[in-house]
This record gives C-alpha cells, sequence and structure tokens, in this order.
C-alpha cells in the first residue's frame, strides 16, 4: 500500500518510523511519503491560507494548493481522504476497507479548516476519528496510517495478531493476563491456566460478551445480547433464571435486564 499524506507539517509524522510502522516502511510493505500544499503555490509568500469569507475568527486553507498537491500523486483508483470532524466518525471496519486499498491520499487540514470546494470536489471520502477538535488533521492522519497499516499483510509480526481483538468481532476483547500467575496477591484466573483451550475459549467469549455488555452495550447487537443471556446453562436444563418464565416459549429476546444487572438493586449476580 502507499500512503501519500497532503499536510503543511511532514515533520509532525516523525512518530511512524519507530517500532511496528517503522518495520514495516523499512520492509516495503507500506509506503508513506508526504506532499506539501506549500510546494504549490506560486506567490512569493507561498500563501496556503487566507480570511475567510463572511469573516470570523481564524484563517481558511486556500483550496488551490490542496487541489494542486493532490493531484501531483492521485490516480484514479485512489481513495483522496479528508480528515475533518465532519467526516464518517472511523472505526475498525473502516480501517479494514481502507486497507483494501493500493493507494491512499490524506488530506490534513489546518487552522480553522480547509476551503469547502475541496470537500465538495476533490475528497472522495471524508474521516472524523471522533468528535472533539483538533489543531490539525496530522495526528487524525496517523491514527488512520496506524489502525490501517496493522491490518496489512505481513505488518504484525505472529506474536502480534490482529485476529481476536478488540472491535474485530464487534466485541471489546477479553481480558488478557501473563506472568506471574499471581500479583500482589491478583490471582490470574484459574480457566486460564487450565490449558483448556476450549474452556478458556469459551472464558473468553464470556468475557467479551459481558465487558461489552458493561461498557459498551451500544455495541450489544440482538444476537451478542441472546448469546449473552444464554450462558449455556440452559442447555444442561438447569434454569438460573426463575421459572415464571413459560418453558415452550421462543427462546425470548435476550433480558437486557441481565445487561442492566449490573445496576440490578435485588442483587442477583450477573450471568
Ligand atoms: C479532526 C477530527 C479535526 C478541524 C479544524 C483540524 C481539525 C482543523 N480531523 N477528525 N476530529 N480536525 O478535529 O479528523 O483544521
Amino acid at each position: 500500500m502507499r500512503i501519500d499524506v497532503v499536510t503543511l507539517f511532514p515533520e509532525m509524522f516523525a512518530p511512524l518510523e519507530h517500532s511496528i510502522l517503522g518495520r514495516a516502511i523499512e520492509q516495503g510493505r507500506l509506503t508513506v511519503s508526504y506532499v506539501n500544499p506549500r510546494d504549490f503555490t506560486s506567490d512569493r509568500h507561498r500563501t496556503v491560507d487566507d480570511y475567510p469569507y463572511g469573516g470570523g475568527p481564524g484563517m481558511v486553507m486556500k483550496a488551490e494548493p490542496i487541489f494542486l498537491a493532490v493531484e501531483s500523486v492521485a490516480r484514479p483508483d485512489s481513495a483522496v481522504v479528508l480528515l475533518s470532524p465532519t467526516g464518517r466518525v472511523f472505526k475498525q471496519s473502516i480501517a479494514a476497507e481502507l486497507a483494501t486499498r493500493d493507494h491512499l491520499v490524506l488530506i490534513c487540514g489546518h487552522y480553522e479548516g480547509v476551503d469547502e470546494r475541496v470537500r465538495e470536489h476533490l475528497a472522495t471520502d471524508e474521516i472524523s476519528i471522533g468528535d472533539y477538535v483538533l489543531t490539525g488533521g496530522e495526528l487524525a492522519a496517523m491514527v488512520v496510517i496506524d489502525a490501517v497499516a496493522r491490518l496489512l499483510p505481513g505488518v504484525l509480526g505472529h506474536a502480534e495478531s490482529a485476529s481476536d481483538e478488540s472491535h474485530s468481532h464487534g466485541l471489546l476483547e477479553y481480558p488478557q493476563y501473563t506472568r506471574p500467575p499471581e500479583f500482589r496477591g491478583w490471582p490470574v484466573p484459574e480457566r486460564l491456566l487450565s490449558g483448556h483451550h476450549a474452556e478458556i475459549a469459551k472464558w473468553r467469549r464470556r468475557q467479551s460478551l459481558e465487558r461489552t455488555a458493561q461498557l459498551r452495550p451500544d455495541l450489544m447487537t440482538s444476537e451478542l445480547l441472546a448469546e449473552l443471556a444464554d450462558d449455556g446453562t440452559k442447555k444442561r436444563g438447569r434454569r438460573r433464571r426463575s421459572t415464571a418464565e413459560p418453558a415452550t416459549s421462543a427462546p425470548a429476546e435476550p433480558d437486557t435486564a441481565v445487561l442492566a444487572d449490573s445496576t440490578a438493586p435485588e442483587g442477583e449476580s450477573p450471568v
């Protein structure tokens, strides 16, 4: 994959030269290069910004230097992504989508933003890394580059897998532990020390479900809620829940109350 970053501050991207990304770039699994709109100005002051029409605070980045900078690297199949608070909010599925592209051009705004004609007539996509305002799009571009690059083949060594991590299955990741088996009196869950992989996988799945339900109920689909509600005791016929629920009823909509159990007064332990 090739990524061209359109930015007035290429020096801000030094962090990409380190660790996993640095290695990926060294190994040529990813090429990152920088195009500075200032190099596409024709006035002696090399002007890249100007006062906003209609007045108001701050400066706006001029359209032309950005258009010329992008056009100097873009190809017909390039994804030209404007980083801005009005973009679609970045998440793992978007990272996976961008990781399938051969060429990304990331436009980093600065000051109050970029001339609207960049969004309307140049960008093919617009991404926000979150509902807050940055001083520039550079940090947002680095977040996107990091999240996309680690999904590229060979970037993550076998030790670092992108397979079952938070958000890769729409769930938060299960708790991770490593040696020692007990630290300051805090033990590692027995299940993890059992070496019983099927049991460990079950425990991890349940942990992910419970954690997501607790911390990110917005991520819980009805399927995940059903899976969470079915703590597997049903099959063994041992009923956990009160017997009120008619046996024959179709698997009840997951009892979201379960999820709220963490707050349930009567102290019934959550699943
Ligand atoms: C931003 C975000 C962001 C807006 C004005 C740069 C700033 C300044 N970009 N996700 N949130 N951009 O705040 O991507 O030009």
